[in-house]
Parts: C-alpha cells; structure tokens; sequence
C-alpha cells in the first residue's frame, strides 16, 4: 500500500527506535525527566523563545496555547478553514468558552483588511471581546500553502494596535521554513505562542511542542495537567522528538519534490484539475471533473493507493518520510488509471 493520506501515518525508523530505547527518563510531573527538559531547552533555542513545553498532540498545543492567551467568553478571530475551527472538535467552546469569528480566506490567507473589520471595537461591551487572531502555517486546507511573511507582519503591527495576542498553529511550520527558506525562528518572532508538530512529516510517532514566553508556558503546563496530559517517563518519546528535528528536518525538501512530480503527472490526466502554483510543500489537492472523490478514493484503494477527501470536492494526497519518488510513480500509474479505465 502506498499511504498518501496524510504525512501523520509515518512509523518510527530503526535508528530512531534506538534512541527511543536508550533515553535517559525521569517523572515529567516533577519536571524530572531529562530528555523531555532537553527537547524543550532544545526548541526554545531553536525558535528563539523564552520558553517551551511538550504537549501529547497538535490539538493540545493549539487549544493549550488559545486557553493561556484568554478568558471565557472572548473571541478568536481565524480563516474559516483553520484546523482549530474545523478538526478540533469543537474544544475553544468546549474546554475554553471560546467563539470564533470566522473569515473566508484566499489560499488560507486573511489580510490585515479583513482582520480589522472583524475586530470588535473595545466600546463594546455587549459584544463578545476579541482576544486572538490565529493562523496556521502551512494551511492544511488550501493545500499546504505558505503564509506569505509580508502578511503575518502586517497582522503582528495589527495586533499590537489593538492589543491583540497572535496564535500560530504551525503543526507544519518546518515544511513552511524548507519552502520558503525563512527560520523558524523567524517565524516565530511574529507571534505570542506557537505550536508545531512533531509527529508529521518529521516523523516522529506522537508529540508537539507550544513555545512562547515563560508565564504563557507555565499556564500551559498547568492546563495540561488539568487537561490530563501530565505525563510521566517521557523521554521514550521525547527523544523520537529530538531524533525527528535533528535528522528529518532538511529533508522535508525531498517530501515537497515528491508532491511537485505528482502534481506535474496529475496534470496530465484527464478528468482532474490541479493548481500547480499551490503546490509548494508535501500536501496536493486535487479536484476529480468526472469523477467523485469518495470513488476516486476506493477505486485508488483498490489498487493500492491510500489517499484522503480534502474537502468539498477535493482529493488530498499528502508526501512524507516513507513515501519515495517510486512510490510517486507508482501512485501516478493508478491514478491514470483510475481515471482513464
Ligand atoms: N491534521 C490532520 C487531520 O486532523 C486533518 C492531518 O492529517 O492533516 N494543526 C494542523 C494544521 C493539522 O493539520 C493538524 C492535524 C493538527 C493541528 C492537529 O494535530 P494532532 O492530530 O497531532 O492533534
């Protein structure tokens, strides 16, 4: 089977097993454990902020990070595909007392225009606070777009000018950085909290990571163990973490080729429209004319081939670590002909 359904299903290589056998381990509730203390010293280096905390999931770092930065009843202004919004069931409600306001983006991107007009003016006080604007980057459902840095600029001066705190929800923050070639760090300069995932396309079986300054940090540790993510002899994964940034980081350029190649043979197919110019890290949507997405995924299953609904219409085919330029090939002969046969 070829899995391009998403980058999160890559399994631990033997080398990082080793590592993970070999950690050295302590009770993280105590705050005990040394590689875990390690990879958290490790990412607040690397993204050049105060603090860091390892988190179990992606959605634990985003909602972790949305509780720190506000109060029941405030509001989170985001794109209206945002990961946070659609795929995290419901839990800025649920586990914050958030609303969202929500903002139909071009590409997963919202400007510094439409920003402003959805924020709520202070005099207000029958209407619900505005607190947060969030982004993600890269956007899962534009197709693993990057957010242009111009415009996360322009949010940051926005933000200050109202008072605003700025979340990124950079579960692939390192495709964007290979993509674009703008550090982490970087990146990161711009927001009050971020979180990236560690269990994507760097491969490692679970984990993320929240950074932002150390009281933001330390509220999110509380949460976390309110949250019942306090977890104990961590390093076994943490040290997956550490495997996973230091090894598979670079390498995510090979990932993007690989969607590239796919893309360019996508193309050629009749019965399917792909946009190119959104193709700039590991994910590829691509819309069936002839077909449905729902028989586009059994019939490639069928033959092989493992692939996802991106959305309305839309098939999503996502690279990673174990997936190689054959494998690609391979994946564009079913597809051909599962479209021609
Ligand atoms: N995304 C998953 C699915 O939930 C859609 C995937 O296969 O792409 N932020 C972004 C932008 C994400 O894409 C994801 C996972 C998360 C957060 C949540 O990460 P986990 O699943 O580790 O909680």
């Amino acid at each position: 089977m070829i899995d391009l359904r998403s980058d999160t299903v890559t399994k631990p290589s033997l080398e990082m097993r080793k590592v993970m056998a070999n950690a050295e381990v302590g009770d993280d509730v105590y705050k005990e454990d040394p590689t875990t203390n390690r990879l958290q010293k490790y990412c607040a280096e690397l993204f050049e902020k105060e603090d860091a905390l390892y988190v179990p999931s992606g959605v634990m770092g985003n909602q972790l990070c949305l509780n720190a930065l506000t109060q029941p009843g405030d509001e989170v202004i985001c794109e209206k595909n945002a990961h946070i919004f659609q795929y995290e069931s419901g839990s800025p409600a649920m586990l914050s007392g958030l609303s969202m306001n929500l903002i139909e983006g071009e590409n997963g991107v919202i400007t510094p225009t439409q920003v402003e007009q959805a924020i709520r003016p202070t005099s207000a006080y029958y209407m619900p606070r505005t607190r947060v604007i969030e982004i993600e980057n890269t956007h899962n459902v534009a197709g693993g777009v990057v957010h242009p840095i111009e415009n996360i600029k322009a949010l940051r001066t926005l933000a200050d000018k109202h008072n605003l705190k700025l979340h990124l929800d950079g579960a692939r923050l390192w495709n964007a950085s290979i993509a674009s070639g703008i550090s982490v760090a970087e990146y990161s300069s711009y927001f009050d909290t971020v979180s990236v995932c560690l269990s994507k396309g760097l491969g490692a079986p679970v984990g993320s990571v929240i950074l932002g300054e150390k009281g933001i940090i330390e509220e999110a540790f509380r949460m976390r163990k309110a949250w019942g993510g306090g977890m104990r002899q961590i390093g076994i994964i943490a040290a997956a973490g550490l495997f996973a940034i230091e090894n598979n980081f670079n390498r995510l350029e090979k990932d993007h080729e690989n969607a590239k190649m796919l893309a360019n043979g996508l193309s050629q197919i009749e019965g399917v429209e792909v946009d190119l110019s959104l193709v700039q890290t590991n994910i590829l949507m691509f819309k069936p004319t002839k077909m449905d997405v729902e028989s586009v995924i059994a019939k490639s299953k069928e033959k092989g081939l493992l692939l996802g609904a991106g959305g309305l219409g839309v098939v999503r085919a996502v690279t990673h670590l174990d997936i190689s330029s054959d494998d690609i090939n391979k994946a564009i002969q079913i597809l051909s002909e599962v479209f021609n046969g």
